[in-house]
């Protein structure tokens, strides 16, 4: 109870943050986007991922205006890293969760975008398979609606929930994220190799570029270059981290 009273206070305060996870290409090794993650700056506790907080934000009806939060700061960025020569026209995702969405949603962020002077297309959204299939209907209206308007749409944490490839090619999806789980023992074990390779053959057909997270080692960067994935994220390139120090680091390597 005490962590849901701070996490009330923490917008009011301005102690959210979002860091910077890029996405790198594996065929040229450029960065080609980032994904933000949201981090609270706590007064007593230092910095908190996520993972550490976000569930009892959901709880405490306390998402939808966090998240609000995140797509304004998020669009501040994006309209000051276009006027930056290294990070202009860079995509950034955006992960949203299901007490986020609504029937504004769609409406709303593209509102945001044109505000801030945005091209659509630089925004995406990751959002994972379960919470589409929660209703299915719901789900496909609004991605339609975002999808129309420009927005970027991303399956994440992709094969640890349950969806039909009919489903996935009745949604106007762009992107599958492979979930780290598939990832992590690359190359050791046999059946993960096979289902990386599957999901990649499968985003080949359905037209939809394919990324990796959850990237630690050379040798999974290795493999994931000789089965085809697009493209990958993980510490092996980069943790995720405050957007001045990847300005200066991708000023330095461009
Ligand atoms: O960064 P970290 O490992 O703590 O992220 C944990 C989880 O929190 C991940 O599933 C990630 O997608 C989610 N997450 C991170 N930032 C945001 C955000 O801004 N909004 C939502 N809805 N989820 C986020
Ligand atoms: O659910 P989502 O995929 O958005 O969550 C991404 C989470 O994974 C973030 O919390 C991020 O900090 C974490 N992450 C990113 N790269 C790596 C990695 O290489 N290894 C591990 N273990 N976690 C990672
Ligand atoms: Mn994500
Ligand atoms: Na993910």
């Amino acid at each position: 109870a005490l962590l849901e009273q701070e996490l009330q206070q923490a917008l009011e305060r301005g102690e959210f943050e979002l860091h910077y996870q890029p996405k790198v290409d594996i065929m040229s090794s450029r960065v080609v986007g980032m994904e933000a993650l949201l981090r609270w700056r706590h007064p007593r506790l230092g910095m908190m991922a996520g993972a550490s907080f976000l569930q009892q934000a959901a709880d405490s009806g306390l998402l939808a205006p966090i998240g609000r939060w995140v797509i304004d700061a998020v669009c501040t960025q994006m309209q000051q890293w276009q006027r930056n020569k290294t990070m202009a026209n860079l995509p950034i995702a955006v992960n949203i969760a299901l007490p986020q969405v609504d029937a504004d949603l769609p409406a709303r962020l593209l509102d945001m975008l044109r505000q801030h002077g945005l091209p659509p297309r630089l925004l995406h959204l990751e959002l994972t398979e379960s919470m589409l299939m929660r209703d299915l209907d719901r789900a496909g209206a609004m991605l339609r609606e975002m999808s129309e308007g420009g927005i970027t749409i991303a399956i994440d944490d992709f094969g640890s929930g349950y969806s039909s490839l009919s489903v996935l090619k009745s949604l106007p999806i762009d992107i599958l994220k492979i979930d780290q789980s598939f990832i992590r023992d690359l190359g050791k074990t046999a059946g993960d190799t096979a289902i990386v390779a599957a999901v990649v053959s499968m985003a080949r057909a359905l037209a939809l570029r394919v990324v990796a997270e959850g990237v630690e080692t050379r040798e999974q960067l290795a493999l994931l270059k000789s089965l085809g994935c697009d493209e990958y994220q993980g510490y092996y390139y980069s943790k995720p981290l405050p957007a001045d120090f990847l300005e200066r680091q991708m000023s330095q390597t461009s």
